[in-house]
């Protein structure tokens, strides 16, 4: 298990980001810049969705903290971490900047990392794959949206079936149908994503995208999903050994914090 404080950061290998999504409201600018300051890494990977290209052409929004994080990447990369940034769909406009290095500072289109133990890991965003997989995000997304809705509306919605003499509609088959969908789409994904990488002939990929962080074995591949910045707040981390792990930061930075606290009371005393 990793352990630092606030005061003394982790030393790690890489660390691997993605679906950051500044500029756009949801992004949790301040948990991502703690994390960031609490480990100090030899690479950090950016694998798409960092600047929400998208959201920022609808509404303008560039609070401090979003300037901040890109303040302090740009810095880590001043005092030496390699920062390789795979853009996404979000920030697609800077693939057109493929290969193009500014000091420590690299765009690529696709990257292929080698862990401290020699493996291969090919890092890429993921939306390449949107259209192999057969049912969309979008899909799943305005599903859980609809559930919300119809679990307010439902009452009335039978009341109104009952006086036209329609059987009664369930909510708990259509939240299965839902949750399937979702599964389902996140499964093809993971797939398409493996697949690719053992053509490619890579031990491991890593992607975003799809807000899922995981690690799992798919046919001899290491599928890694490094999360979000949105939701989950999660990242990849590879340990000075190569050894790749999840981390969801709210869940280590209450760890730590309830390390910290004993030691605050000492020095108090
Ligand atoms: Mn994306």
């Amino acid at each position: 298990m990793l352990a630092g404080n606030a005061l003394t950061p982790t030393r790690v290998r890489s660390i691997f980001i993605s679906d950051v999504h500044l500029g756009f409201r949801g992004c949790s600018a301040d948990l991502l810049l703690e994390f960031l300051h609490a480990f100090d890494m030899e690479n950090l990977f950016l694998i798409g969705d960092i600047i929400d290209v998208w959201s920022m052409r609808k509404t303008m929004f560039w609070p401090q903290s979003h300037n901040n994080v890109l303040r302090t990447i740009l810095g880590k990369a001043k005092r030496g971490t390699k920062v390789v940034y795979v853009p996404g769909n979000h920030d697609e406009v800077f693939r057109e900047f493929d290969g193009a290095v500014f000091g420590n500072l690299q765009i690529h289109r696709e990257y292929v990392h080698v862990t401290a133990d020699g493996r291969r890991l090919l890092l890429l965003h993921g939306d390449e794959f949107d259209s192999v997989v057969k049912c969309s995000p979008w899909l799943a997304r305005i599903g859980s949206d609809l559930y919300d809705l119809l679990l307010a509306a439902n009452p009335w919605i039978n009341r109104f079936r009952r006086q036209f003499d329609l059987p009664h509609w369930s909510l708990a088959a259509f939240m299965k149908h839902k949750a399937k969908t979702a599964l389902q789409y996140i499964g093809s994904f993971e797939e398409a994503v493996a697949q690719s990488a053992r053509k490619r002939g890579v031990d491991s990929v890593v992607c975003g995208h799809i807000h899922h962080a995981e690690i799992r074995d798919i046919q001899g591949v290491t599928y890694c999903n490094d999360g979000d910045w949105v939701e989950s707040c999660s990242s990849l981390v590879e340990d000075m050994n190569g050894t790749l792990r999840l981390i969801d930061w709210p869940q280590l930075r209450s760890q730590l914090l309830a390390a910290q606290a004993p030691i605050a009371v000492e020095k108090a005393a």
